[in-house]
């Protein structure tokens, strides 16, 4: 392998996993020209469920290898362009469902999977019932976290759910957990981002819900090999990628369920679900748990949107006694620091500085004069952000490291049009992080590209976090932009008086 500093890829990231051409060993894949109705491509193991090889069905008519009706069905549902939904159908005696859809290149697949239990449609109400009743939007998230991952061990019966929070990185940590008695809790636990690689995320994303029924299972390839590559992001049998096989076999994870938490639109975390041996829960249980996922999703939008709405109540009510101040007292820097509350109480911090005309004025805990104007000339001046934030700020300016105890964690704005500023300060928070296993990339770099394996062992390893503050929530950043604005109009005011006197 050849040295290469300038590493921007991993294997990971180019792993062309929606086009991987097989289908998990449960199930069958069938891939249909939506025009000539003829099979394209069947997954080799067909002959199991359907009792035909591949060879027997491709470049046959679609109603050859499923009944007519259930192909004409198809085919006019797709002419007219409605919804898709999934047919019972059997095959030497045994129960089927057929859950069809249209590719992004295309095609029409059907995934050919066991109905499995047949679930009385009574009780899936109830089920329904209990998803909607028991997910709350409780205080605090964790809690409504804990609730859910109960409920869905209840329900599916899997050795250990994990409900699991990414950050802003793509990091991930385990917020809530059922488990069986037997099992040591991963509660707590950090995993690094290249565990779920970007292709990953994406095509997850899109999916919702992804069943992996036996890790051990042997793939099945799509026959016969054809030019065009089918896209079979959102197939329920879609192959696994052998890196994340490899992973699950490296975690001793017999089966597994993932669901997707969608924030906003953005991928806000997941349901992990592991089983130590190989388990298969049908396709109206998976249906029932991605609605579970999308109740408690809605119930977490709320929840946040109020903690936000919250905090800004607070804000907005210190703001208005900080303008009221202002408004009175005509020294600007003594309006700000001098009385109660102060321009620091605004924003959860430990202390601050007022940078003005020159002049300096520190509240609370800070770092010396000669510092602060160290940060103010090294990292500020040099951002062209109204408001800047980083909750490490030794990223900007290594010397900090020397006060990280007064300020790791520093948000600031930019006051009138020169180089003043308002600057909130927050200490380092000593934490050790406790992974999943060493997160430390060990991969081997070829032509730019580093090449990732999974970690061969999971035994907790924790590192010691230094230099790094809270992080500053949305929350923050809106009450200081918000304060900017204030004490832009009052300065323009004020400006504008002073003209009126001066005539
Ligand atoms: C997929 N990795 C995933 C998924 C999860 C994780 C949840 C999606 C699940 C799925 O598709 O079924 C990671 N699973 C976790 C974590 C926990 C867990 C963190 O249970 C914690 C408890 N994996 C690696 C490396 C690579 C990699 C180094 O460790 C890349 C070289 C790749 N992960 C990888 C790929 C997928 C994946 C390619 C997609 C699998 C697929 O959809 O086929």
């Amino acid at each position: 392998s050849q040295k290469n500093d300038t590493v921007t890829m991993t294997n990971c990231d180019r792993e062309p996993i929606h086009v991987i051409e097989k289908a998990q060993q449960h199930g069958v894949i069938i891939v249909v020209n939506t025009h000539t109705q003829k099979v394209l491509q069947a997954s080799e193991n067909c002959i199991t469920i359907l009792g035909k090889n591949t060879k027997e069905i491709v470049d046959q008519e679609l109603e050859k290898t499923v009944s007519n009706t259930i192909a004409k069905d198809l085919f006019d549902k797709i002419n007219k362009k409605e919804t898709l939904y999934p047919y019972h159908a059997q095959f030497s005696g045994e129960k089927y469902l057929l859950i069809p859809h249209i590719s992004e290149t295309n095609q029409l697949i059907i995934d050919i999977e066991p109905l499995g239990k047949n679930i009385d449609p009574i009780l899936f109400q109830e089920e329904l019932t209990k998803i909607l009743k028991e997910i709350k939007d409780t205080d605090p998230i964790e809690e409504m976290c804990n609730q859910a991952a109960l409920l869905i061990k209840n329900l599916y019966g899997y050795d250990r759910v994990m409900m699991y929070r990414f950050d802003e990185q793509w990091n991930g940590e385990v917020v809530a957990e059922a488990r069986e008695k037997e099992l040591e809790s991963w509660l707590g636990l950090h995993y690094p981002a290249t565990d779920i690689p970007e292709p990953a995320r994406k095509i997850f994303f899109k999916q919702g819900v992804r069943m992996i029924c036996d890790v051990n299972h042997h793939p099945a390839a799509l026959l016969p090999n054809l030019d065009e590559k089918i896209n079979l992001s959102k197939s329920e049998l879609r192959g696994v990628s052998p890196i994340h096989i490899e992973y699950l076999k490296n975690m001793n994870v017999g089966a597994s369920l993932t669901v997707a938490i969608i924030l906003n639109g953005k991928l806000w975390g997941l349901i992990a679900c592991h089983h130590y041996s190989t388990k298969f829960i049908n396709y109206h249980q998976r249906q029932s748990c991605k609605f579970l996922a999308q109740v408690f999703s809605n119930k977490l939008a709320l929840r946040t949107s109020n903690n936000f709405l919250d905090k800004i109540h607070l804000s907005e009510k210190i703001r208005k006694e900080l303008i009221l101040q202002l408004d009175y007292i005509s020294n600007f820097d003594q309006a700000l620091s001098l009385y109660k509350p102060n321009f620091t109480d605004i924003i959860e911090s430990t202390g601050g500085a007022i940078y003005n005309n020159e002049k300096l004025t520190l509240v609370g805990k800070t770092p010396t004069e000669k510092q602060v104007l160290k940060i103010i000339s090294k990292v500020l001046s040099n951002t062209e952000e109204n408001v800047f934030y980083t909750q490490q700020l030794t990223k900007y300016y290594a010397k900090a490291s020397k006060f990280a105890e007064k300020a790791s964690g520093v948000l600031s704005i930019r006051i009138g049009n020169e180089e003043n500023y308002l600057i909130w300060f927050r200490p380092e928070e000593s934490t050790t992080i406790t992974w999943g296993g060493n997160p430390k990339k060990n991969g081997s770099i070829k032509d730019g590209v580093e090449y990732l394996h999974p970690r061969k062992s999971f035994e907790k390893w924790t590192e010691k976090i230094s230099g790094i503050a809270k992080p500053w929530k949305n929350y923050d950043v809106e009450a200081a932009s918000n304060l900017k604005e204030s004490i832009t109009h009052i300065l323009v005011k004020k400006q504008k008086d002073q003209i009126k006197e001066l005539n």
